[in-house]
């Protein structure tokens, strides 16, 4: 296994949308548990293949207090979506930045795993807005560009403040 490394937003790679999985094979195994080790050394609750410069549709999950419940969608849809959460979000390629995105409160999932087994999935709470947040991941799009473009630009000079102090 590996750690992989975690693109920083303002990374273009960070805005490649994702191909579906066509092939269940070792490839995608070992990119899973590379994914899955990542995850848990970070630590994070989630991880995009888009994170990791992979720009396929894979996603990795653990929301739980014992993080010995990984999730692994490949290829998700969501079927259903009600309600509106208020949580708020982080994301491992914008440290430090936590914001209030408007997010479906339960969503129904359907993915495959890395075997290739179809499953239906329905989340809440964090959970669904963790997947929806991986999801957007998948399709090119970061957290904060659901914010103001005030909000976008603060935080832009946030980070570039934070790089130029650790380089
Ligand atoms: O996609 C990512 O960058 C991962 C991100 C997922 C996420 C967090 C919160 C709401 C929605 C999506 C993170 O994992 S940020 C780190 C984090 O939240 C956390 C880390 C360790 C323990 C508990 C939480
Ligand atoms: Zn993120």
């Amino acid at each position: 296994m590996a750690l992989l490394n975690i693109l920083r937003y303002p990374d273009a790679r960070l805005h490649k949308v994702a191909a579906p999985v066509t092939v269940f094979d070792e490839n995608l195994k070992k990119l899973v548990a590379d994914m899955a080790e990542t995850l848990y050394a970070v630590p994070g609750i989630g991880l995009a293949a888009t994170q990791v410069d992979v720009h396929k549709q894979v996603i990795v999950v653990d929301v739980s207090e014992r993080r010995d419940t990984l999730i692994v969608l490949v290829n998700p849809e969501i079927v259903e979506a009600t309600g509106v959460s208020d949580i708020e979000e982080g994301c491992l390629s914008v440290p430090t930045i936590y914001e209030l995105v408007e997010r479906a409160e339960r969503v129904k999932v359907r993915a495959y795993d890395q075997n290739g087994n179809a499953f239906t999935l329905e989340a809440q709470g964090l959970l669904s807005v963790c997947i929806q947040h991986e999801m957007d991941h998948l399709k090119g799009k970061v957290f904060i560009e659901y914010l103001s473009q005030l909000k976008q630009q603060r935080i832009r000079a946030k980070l570039a403040k934070q790089l130029r102090k650790t380089a």
